[in-house]
């Protein structure tokens, strides 16, 4: 479909961001499956990458973000730097934890990624500290508040978005929904309309994407941010999207029909869909696919230079860890 008033230099943006995303998550697919170097689980978001490029690409640096155990992809839109993700998930020297995170806790401060998070719904609380952090200290940033469509039936959501909304605060809060939380279909045990049904209950304005429309999502994103940023007032959005994997990277899925997901990944890929966006406005398949191979070599490199560093040294097992109670009690 062609746009009138098509931006490439934006759409070509997107779609190098949304390259970057699935080429870093199937090396570190590879990783884990083939070398089996990953320490820990991995939840890879192949399928939602339109929600992190198009969300992301409308922050500044030092606006903050909080994720889920589904983060690759934001964290990576964000600007953390791919070598340092992947010596994480490897549990190496040099990765953004030190090592010590894995993929769950993946966070990168200097970049505004406060961290992933494997309890699911607790970052959306954590956002809203956040954002009341930035409203005490009295600058513009923001914060982006992403979580799945699984978290909005547990308690957290309710209490993130009532104290967001009663203390006017400084965050947008994206329910990235990709219909399933792991071997559930969300829509089997949610009630009522939903998650957007529930944000305007407290009194926050609510838009609906289609998550695996990039520039769609841009648009609404840039809109939003721009609100956020002005009114220091939440404000929520709705992307529909669809995990198009296992919930981790050794689910098969076997919960889910394999002929409606090849369906829906032939139909309604992000990526492909970007490239046909870009391909009618004129950009060459070969200018496309070089953006593939760049994005496949930046992250083998990202996977050498995560194999060659060294684990932690033991000397520093209790340091930048919480909660280690006293471990020589237990020597
Ligand atoms: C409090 C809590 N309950 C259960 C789990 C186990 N669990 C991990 S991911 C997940 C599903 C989450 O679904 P959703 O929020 O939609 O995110 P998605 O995995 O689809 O990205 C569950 C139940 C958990 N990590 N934390």
């Amino acid at each position: 479909m062609s746009r009138p008033n098509y931006d490439r230099d934006r759409g070509l943006a997107l779609l190098t961001m949304m390259e970057r995303i699935r080429a870093f998550e199937r090396t570190a697919e590879q990783a884990a499956v083939r070398d089996q170097l990953v320490l820990g689980a991995i939840h890879l978001s192949i399928g939602q990458e339109a929600v992190a490029a198009g969300l992301v690409g409308a922050l500044r640096r030092d606006d903050l973000m909080v994720s889920t155990h589904r983060g690759h992809g934001h964290t990576l839109a964000k600007g953390a730097d791919p070598a340092a993700m992947m010596k994480e998930l490897l549990g190496r020297q040099g990765g953004c934890c030190g090592g010590k995170g894995g993929s769950m806790h993946i966070a990168d401060f200097g970049v505004g990624m406060l961290g992933a998070n494997g309890v699911v719904s607790a970052n959306i609380t954590i956002g809203a500290g956040a954002a009341h952090g930035v409203k005490l200290l009295g600058d513009d940033r923001i914060v982006v508040d992403i979580f799945g469509d699984g978290a909005i039936n547990r308690g957290p959501f309710l209490e993130g978005l009532n104290w967001a909304a009663v203390f006017g605060l400084p965050v947008l809060f994206v329910c990235e929904d990709n219909e399933w939380s792991a071997t559930t279909r969300t829509a089997d045990m949610t009630a009522g309309d939903g998650a957007g049904a529930r944000a305007r209950a407290i009194g926050l304005p609510v838009e609906v994407v289609d998550g695996n429309d990039a520039e769609a999502v841009a648009d609404v994103a840039r809109s939003l941010v721009a609100r956020v940023r002005d009114s220091r007032a939440p404000a929520f959005l709705h992307a529909r999207t669809f995990r198009q994997g296992g919930h981790t990277y050794f689910d098969p899925a076997s919960y889910r029909s394999a002929d409606d997901t090849a369906a829906r990944i032939a139909s309604d890929d992000p990526i492909d869909r970007q490239r046909a966006a870009l391909g009618a406005a004129g950009v060459a398949d070969a200018d496309l696919d070089r953006l593939r191979s760049d994005a496949e070599a930046e992250m083998a490199a990202a996977l050498e230079a995560a194999k060659a560093a060294p684990f932690p040294d033991a000397d520093q097992t209790f340091t930048d860890v919480q909660d280690i109670g006293a471990p020589e009690a237990a020597a």
